[in-house]
């Protein structure tokens, strides 16, 4: 009997063994293989050398991206920006090569890997998780709120700057969103109350606890299913990300609870006819927006579109009060990050009902400032 129990213990002890080596190499694959990685990273948009975010310098002379627009626009620019080429960190010293894109080195190297803190274009320094801040630098956007209220100080509401022009916060400043009022990147008003960083829920509250880092899209559970469905009841998969909704709150007043996204599009609709019914009715000059550099532009026939012969550089939209210039930043501030409705959706709603409300003291605007997040 004893000699049994020997051997019943050895082949314990052995299925213990292999089954503990097993789950060592488990671990050890879970962790992706490089050549996964630079699979996703190759299809992702850091590594697009055509796009016009690498190539918007190619026929300038010298072909160079300038100090100012490198940290983000020239991986070259960014390890300058960070110091990892021996210059001063925290600041680009020279214009850097275009066509650089952001390469593994870019983002692997001893001073990006300790990155922690992130400057924004309203002077905030905000703390980040070491990957995130990464992310966080390159998508800040150039311009905050900030610099709207210095290039209208000294100027009534409605009086017209000269040189004014259409101040914006630039593209894809995800960071900016996802902070709030933490980044003040928004025309904040004076007499309101801004919601901060977007907590969201455990397990999507940094950008790469959402997004892979080298393929930029969401990443899935440890099943392979859709991260946000977990929580989300309604999706299955990105296409229906659109039509979240949590608060099941109508903000646009139409009528019907849609997913976020469309709620916010819904009040930016009202905020655009204020804009329009304020450049016609106060300036004396009509408005128009289109997807396109510098995308305000005179309506010069007032009939409420920007057709292909107005949309052209030399009829941009030129009369600017302080009351457009802040209420046209915070249209911008609501587009050009398509995803502040992940972001934080609520600061974007906010922004918006301000810049109405800001509008509706001299124009008819109808709204209901009680839906205000
Ligand atoms: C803080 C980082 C940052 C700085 C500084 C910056 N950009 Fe960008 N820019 C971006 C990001 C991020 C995008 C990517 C938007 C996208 O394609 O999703 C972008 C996009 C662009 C685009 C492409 C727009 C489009 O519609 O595809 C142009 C053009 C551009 N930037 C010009 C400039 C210029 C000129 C400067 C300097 C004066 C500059 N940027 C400075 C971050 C920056
Ligand atoms: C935009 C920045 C960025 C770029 C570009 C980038 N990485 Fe990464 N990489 C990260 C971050 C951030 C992490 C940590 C991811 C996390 O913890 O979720 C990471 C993690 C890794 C890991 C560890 C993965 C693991 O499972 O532990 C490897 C290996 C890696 N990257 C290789 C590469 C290679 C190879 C390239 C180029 C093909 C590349 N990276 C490009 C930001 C980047
Ligand atoms: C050195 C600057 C830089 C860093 C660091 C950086 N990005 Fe980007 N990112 C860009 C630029 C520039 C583009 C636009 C590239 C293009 O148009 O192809 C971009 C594009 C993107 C896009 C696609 C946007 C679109 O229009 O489809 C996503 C998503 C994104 N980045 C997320 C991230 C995440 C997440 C991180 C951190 C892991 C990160 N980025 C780090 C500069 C940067
Ligand atoms: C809750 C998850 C989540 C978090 C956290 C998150 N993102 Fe996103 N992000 C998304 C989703 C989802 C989209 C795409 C939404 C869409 O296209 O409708 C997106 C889109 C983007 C884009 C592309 C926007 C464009 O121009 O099309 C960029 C850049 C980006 N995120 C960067 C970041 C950065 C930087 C952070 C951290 C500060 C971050 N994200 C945090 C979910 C997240
Ligand atoms: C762990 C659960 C969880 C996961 C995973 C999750 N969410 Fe959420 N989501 C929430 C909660 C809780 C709220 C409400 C948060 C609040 O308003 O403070 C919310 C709110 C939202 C909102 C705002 C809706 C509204 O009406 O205010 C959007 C949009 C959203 N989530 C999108 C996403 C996307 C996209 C993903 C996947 C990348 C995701 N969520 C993943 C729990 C989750
Ligand atoms: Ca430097
Ligand atoms: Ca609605
Ligand atoms: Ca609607
Ligand atoms: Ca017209």
């Amino acid at each position: 009997m004893k000699k049994y129990g020997f051997l019943i213990f050895l082949i314990v002890l052995v299925f213990f063994l292999t089954g503990w080596i097993y789950s060592i190499n488990a671990h050890k694959s879970s962790s992706e293989p490089v050549e996964q990685i630079s699979a996703k990273w190759w299809g992702s948009a850091h590594a697009d050398i055509q796009a016009e975010a690498f190539t918007h310098w190619n026929d300038d002379e010298p072909a160079e991206v300038p100090t100012y627009c490198a940290m983000c626009h020239s991986g070259q620019g960014f390890i300058d920006y960070i110091g990892q080429d021996g210059s001063a960190a925290f600041s680009v010293d020279e214009p850097a090569a275009i066509e650089s894109v952001i390469s593994c080195e870019v983002c692997h190297n001893e001073q990006a890997e300790n990155l922690n803190t992130v400057s924004f274009p309203s002077g905030a320094e905000v703390a980040f998780n070491v990957n995130d801040a990464l992310c966080a630098t390159c998508h800040s956007g150039t311009d905050a709120g900030s610099t709207v209220v210095e290039a209208s100080s000294g100027f009534g509401d409605d009086e017209i700057v000269p040189d004014g022009s259409f101040i914006t916060p630039h593209y894809a400043f995800a960071s900016a969103t996802w902070l709030g009022s933490e980044g003040n990147a928004g025309y904040e008003y004076a007499q309101k109350e801004y919601v901060g960083r977007f907590e969201h829920a455990v397990g999507v509250q940094t950008c790469t606890q959402c997004h892979d880092a080298h393929s930029l899209h969401m990443n899935t559970t440890q099943t392979g299913t859709d991260l946000c469905a977990t929580c989300h009841s309604n999706v299955s998969d990105y296409s229906d990300y659109r039509d979240i909704s949590f608060s099941g709150v109508d903000y646009d007043n139409d009528e019907t609870v849609e997913g976020l996204y469309h709620e916010i599009a819904g009040v930016r609709e009202t905020l655009y006819q204020g804009m329009q019914k304020y450049a016609t009715e106060v300036l004396g000059e009509s408005i128009g927006w289109l997807d396109q550099y510098p995308y305000l532009f005179k309506d010069t026939d007032s009939d409420g579109i920007i057709a292909e012969e107005e949309a052209v550089f030399s009829n941009a939209y030129a009369v600017y009060s302080p009351r457009l210039m802040r209420t046209a930043f915070n249209y911008q501030f609501s587009l050009k990050d398509p995803a502040g409705y992940v972001h934080n959706g609520k600061y974007i709603l906010q922004l918006l009902f301000d810049s109405i409300e800001d509008l509706a003291t001299v124009v008819d605007v109808h709204y209901d400032l009680s839906l205000r997040p």
